[in-house]
């Protein structure tokens, strides 16, 4: 594939979740009928790119077998790709992300940075695919535990630094790699807060930068006094620290609702001078 290309505004990565259980859309897309006809929504919405995955992450949530995650991504990621959707597949394993860039997935987006799975750079390398290397410190069941910072910011960059470091190592070209600072895994609220304040921290490693945010449980309690908001309803929260990606110019933003989050990166361009 070409190169990551440095847009003219923030992208919109539109999240379809082949899972029964994310935390904020868990069931709605487990058939892959469904699953195609919101993939293909997300792009009538406004959505550059699509992200397929097959694996809850929720913290807590147990792993699924490499079968079962093949069989739920493999057919969506083939058929969204027939319709010239662009495509990124949400896994941490290899086997996945090879059968998916073959299928005619664009990008592998692995939360683990390469962590979860030795295989998993060498085969992105090999296959020439792009990759977006997210900061992580352990699976679903152990990162509420792994939340532990003396300097959050300098240590998910460094982190971050040592996994661009292993993707370049093992031949993905600088220009294929997108980094993320994995908002809400293994961080508290405040860490997250922390490393939303201080993304320049994140785009100074010099590669496009992916934020996802959308519909995280740090957004639920934003006002003292007032009830916690579900995740269908965090979408106004999301689309404020849309902007300030968008402001920045960031690579994209990876959303669960597409057209308001779109709008809101118009109004940051139509704002410029
Ligand atoms: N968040 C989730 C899943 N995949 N990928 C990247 N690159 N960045 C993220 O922040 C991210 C991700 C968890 O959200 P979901 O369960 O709603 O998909």
């Amino acid at each position: 594939m070409s190169a990551v290309a440095t847009p003219t505004r923030t992208l919109v990565m539109g999240i379809l979740n082949v899972t029964p259980d994310s935390f904020s859309d868990g069931g709605r897309w487990a058939t892959p009928e469904a699953a195609v006809a919101h993939g293909l929504a997300l792009v009538a919405q406004g959505a550059d790119l699509v992200d397929v995955g097959g694996e809850s992450t929720r913290p807590g949530s147990a792993r699924v077998d490499a079968g079962t995650e093949l069989d739920r991504v493999v057919p969506v990621v083939r058929a969204l790709a027939g319709h010239g959707v662009r495509i990124s597949v949400d896994t941490t394993r290899a086997e996945v992300a090879a059968a998916s860039l073959r299928a005619g997935a664009l990008w592998v987006n692995d939360v683990s940075g390469g962590l979860a799975d030795p295989a998993m750079l060498d085969t992105v390398a090999e296959l020439g695919g792009g990759y977006i290397a997210m900061h992580w410190r352990g699976h679903a069941t152990e990162m509420a535990d792994r939340a532990v910072y003396t300097d959050v910011v300098a240590e998910v960059v460094a982190e971050l630094a040592e996994r661009r470091d292993a993707a370049l190592a093992a031949g993905i070209p600088a220009d294929r790699l997108v980094l993320d600072p994995g908002i809400g895994f293994a961080k508290t609220a405040e860490h997250n807060w922390e490393l939303l304040r201080h993304l320049d921290a994140v785009e100074g490693l010099g590669h496009p930068v992916l934020l996802g945010v959308s519909r995280k449980r740090f957004l639920a309690g934003l006002v003292d006094g007032l009830p916690e908001t579900p995740p269908a309803e965090r979408d106004i929260a999301t689309a404020a620290l849309t902007v300030l990606a968008a402001q920045r110019r960031l690579w994209a933003v990876r959303t669960h609702e597409v057209r308001g989050q779109r709008d809101a990166i118009a109004v940051v361009e139509r704002m410029r001078p």
